[in-house]
């Protein structure tokens, strides 16, 4: 578990906050279990005692097929301080140096639309909705580079079950926030803000739909979103909508805010599909982050390898016109 080495991060296990060594370990099993070579549920693992400032969240491993990438995660300093928040600037180093201090609490998630049971929810209302789950999931952004990020939340079909979208509901629109006092990034006009993307119905009720409030076994940091987002695995980063403050059932598909700041580049759907180049550069293959600047470039996968997945949702799609 060489990917390990030198981190001294804690990951939750079983409930529980665990040493490197133990993850090490869990991953050994899970790959043990892909592998049909073992079938034993999680040993019991002690809890460790916790280094810095951060916030546990213990989860378990999820059970929704696909959700564990055999992949080695990227290191968090990466995960942390390689953002893509426009709210805080748009250097990849902004949001980390500037999102500190976004007030997370009290916060709440406006339920909109064509819905049954509207209304303002709290995030500790929204939190009890599911069970949390550690998901290990690629992230693909449109512009050339992934990451590996095992993420805390549950699947967004469990809220959306719980509200109970009104048959005409199509699509949901997903709203993030836009405060020009804590996020220096809106005086500038690379898009209209807020930040609102969009998904069709039964994306969204896809079970790999995450809907996140944290990563590596702790509390979403500001930069990754906090305190809660979307993680839209087969789709390009900027499907996954970060501190989101509205989810709006609607009828017609939504236009997202990529779409009114570039349409011919960022479509509706926005698939990773390395047959689909950006209109500006290739889309066939990716840096992973933190291999380094020698390291070679990955194929990207339909769907971000997420195909067996979700592949059947855009049956008779066609996913040049549609992307
Ligand atoms: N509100 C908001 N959400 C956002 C963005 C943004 O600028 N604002 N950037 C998107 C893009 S382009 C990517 S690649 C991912 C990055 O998520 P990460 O920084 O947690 O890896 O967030 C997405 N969600
Ligand atoms: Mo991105």
């Amino acid at each position: 578990m060489q990917y390990l080495k030198d981190r001294g991060y804690v990951h939750p296990v079983a409930s529980e906050i665990t040493p490197r060594a133990v993850y090490a370990q869990r991953r050994q099993l899970i790959q043990g279990l892909a592998l049909g070579a073992a079938s034993a549920a999680l040993p019991a693992l002690a809890a460790a005692p916790r280094t810095g400032g951060r916030t546990p969240l213990p989860a378990v491993r999820s059970a929704v097929p696909g959700a564990l990438t055999m992949e080695a995660p990227t290191a968090y300093d990466d995960v942390t301080r390689y953002n893509n928040f426009y709210e805080f600037g748009t250097d990849k180093a902004d949001p980390a140096q500037r999102a500190q201090k976004l007030k997370t609490s009290p916060w709440t998630v406006s339920i909109e639309g064509l819905v049954k049971k509207p209304g303002r929810y709290d995030l500790d209302a929204l939190m009890k909705l599911g069970a949390m789950e550690e998901r290990i999931y690629r992230l693909r952004c449109v512009e050339g580079w992934s990451m590996v990020v095992p993420w805390v939340g549950f699947s967004l079909a469990q809220l959306i079950r719980r509200v109970e979208p009104l048959g005409n509901a199509r699509y949901v629109q997903f709203e993030t926030l836009a405060d020009r006092a804590q996020m220096p990034g809106l005086s500038s006009n690379v898009i209209p803000w807020p930040y609102v993307e969009g998904l069709r119905m039964d994306e969204a009720m896809h079970p790999l739909a995450l809907l996140a409030f944290g990563l590596y076994g702790e509390v979403l940091p500001p930069q990754n979103g906090a305190p809660l987002r979307l993680v839209v695995p087969w789709k390009y980063g900027f499907k996954s909508a970060k501190s989101l403050v509205a989810i709006r059932f609607v009828e017609q598909q939504p236009r997202s805010a990529w779409q009114a700041t570039a349409p011919q580049e960022y479509g509706f759907y926005a698939n990773v599909n390395p047959n689909v180049d950006h209109p500006r550069w290739s889309q066939a293959s990716e840096r992973r982050i933190g291999e380094g600047l020698f390291a070679k470039r990955r194929p990207t996968l339909l769907f971000n390898g997420y195909e067996a997945q979700v592949g059947s949702l855009y049956a008779g799609l066609d996913l040049k016109k549609n992307y």
